[in-house]
């Protein structure tokens, strides 16, 4: 990692400061930095492992031999730069959440899919630092018995919205103290003594963006495609660091012994939880740290099945720089910095013209596949009844976009031929079809 030449693409704000400090922890013999930034803050010097660096204004030629960029700006600027870094031939790892969704994006947190990066095609995504603390927590227990479902509930600080919200929760608490009356300008409501029943804005559906982004990230991550997760972001008067009370469904009943065990040896997750003497995490404690920490592990009383927990993580760290210098170990660890060359049949899928070499015949894993369908019928007809699914590596793929995720991914990195897909009707009906169907289902 010493060796490589890194940029950090928006320094001057909270994730960008918080991905300096990581990096002066974790790798103090890095010598080739470049800090930048928008017009505004190029100029200002910022000492960086020991020496003095100049803000630079990003440019479209900031990311000539640079290795790897961590990119932390605003949505439209991710969007513009991005792909211009990444042609360039830098790795860009990118907090924002234009790309998390997309198919030739990996969407990481190493600990629970740090494989994932190895098919990386030069950008990859990190999730929204709401979304990590769950992964984290879910991914061990999900391993021995899966997950059904997840209902969360969030306690956000303000510096998941930036600097100038935490400036905002200091100015309004100290304008209420004194008799004033609060502005809200950074969030959307006054903050000072409050909660705010909503991160980002609202969709038709109800839910928020940073709601769905959970959703959507959740089963991504944890390649858990039929997941169902179900959230209520909320903004709380907390400089650093989100919170959550998860609601975990298991397919079999999880006692709280149990789930103490995995948690415990789950890399980058501490168990704090000894409520009789008073330890739970707490925000306060948590800011600063590394890790994901879990406390208030119970069952759930309304769920034979269910269990619940209280997760606390640094949104700062674990929640965003700490996660993309992760996610940078882990691609010179498993050594696929360049961006791996695609399958020549994963471009032709996406433009409707592939042809398996079988002649869309059964692929790798289609009797597996099948096996697998058989297997689980009764289940896939109480939960897919009159829905077209895929059926990939012995994952259940439901939707489009996941659909495209996976099978493009499957596709890239095997080059399997045809993917069992099939209308989950009372009577079987099993239909092996070629790539031809990846698109316009
Ligand atoms: C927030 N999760 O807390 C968002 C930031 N990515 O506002």
């Amino acid at each position: 990692m010493q060796d490589l030449t890194i940029a950090i693409v928006g320094a001057t704000g909270a994730v960008g400061a918080e991905c300096i400090r990581v990096i002066e922890q974790r790798h103090p013999k890095l010598r080739h930095i470049k800090l930048l930034a928008s017009a505004r803050s190029a100029g200002k010097r910022i000492t960086v492992n020991g020496r003095e660096l100049v803000v630079e204004e990003t440019t479209e030629k900031s990311f000539r031999d640079v290795d790897i960029a961590f990119v932390s700006v605003t949505t439209e600027f991710s969007r513009q730069m991005c792909p211009i870094a990444a042609a360039a031939g830098a790795v860009v790892i990118d907090d924002s959440s234009v790309f998390r969704m997309e198919p030739t994006v990996p969407l990481v947190v190493p600990e629970v899919n740090g494989a994932d990066v190895e098919w990386h095609q030069g950008i990859i995504a990190i999730p929204n630092c709401s979304t990590t603390p769950v992964v984290m927590a879910g991914h061990p227990l999900h391993q021995v018995n899966p997950i059904r479902r997840i209902t969360a509930a969030t306690y956000q600080s303000v510096s998941g919205a930036g600097a100038s919200a935490m400036a905002e929760l200091r100015e309004q608490s100290r304008a209420m103290l004194d008799g004033g009356q609060p502005s809200p300008k950074a969030l959307p409501n006054q903050i000072a003594f409050n909660v705010i029943p909503r991160i980002d804005s609202f969709l038709p559906s109800g839910y928020t963006r940073e709601e769905q982004k959970m959703f959507d990230e959740t089963r991504k991550i944890m390649h858990a495609p039929g997941l169902a997760v179900s959230s209520t972001c909320v903004r709380v008067p907390v400089y650093i660091s989100h919170s959550a009370a998860l609601h975990l469904e298991f397919e079999r009943p999880m006692s709280p012994e149990e789930a103490r065990e995995l948690l415990g040896k789950m890399p980058g997750i501490k168990v704090l939880d000894d409520p009789a003497n008073g330890e739970y995490p707490m925000p306060w404690d948590v800011a600063g740290t590394d890790e994901v920490f879990v406390g208030r592990i119970r069952k759930d009383q309304s769920h034979p099945n269910g269990l619940v927990i209280w997760v606390v993580s640094d949104n700062l760290r674990k929640g965003a720089a700490l996660n993309s210098i992760q996610i940078a170990e882990e691609l010179v660890n498993r050594n696929c910095l360049k961006p791996q060359p695609s399958h020549p049949a994963s471009d032709a899928l996406y433009n409707n013209s592939y042809q398996s070499p079988a002649g869309g015949e059964q692929g790798e894993t289609f009797e597996a596949d099948l096996a697998f369908f058989k297997a689980n019928r009764e289940q896939f007809l109480k939960d897919y009844l009159g829905k077209w699914i895929a059926v990939i590596n012995q994952t259940v793929v439901d939707s489009d976009a996941e659909f495209d995720t996976l099978a493009r991914r499957v596709y890239a990195k095997h080059g399997y031929k045809a993917i069992l897909i099939t209308k989950v009707e009372a009577e079987p009906g099993v239909v092996s079809v070629p790539s031809r169907r990846l698109s316009g289902r």
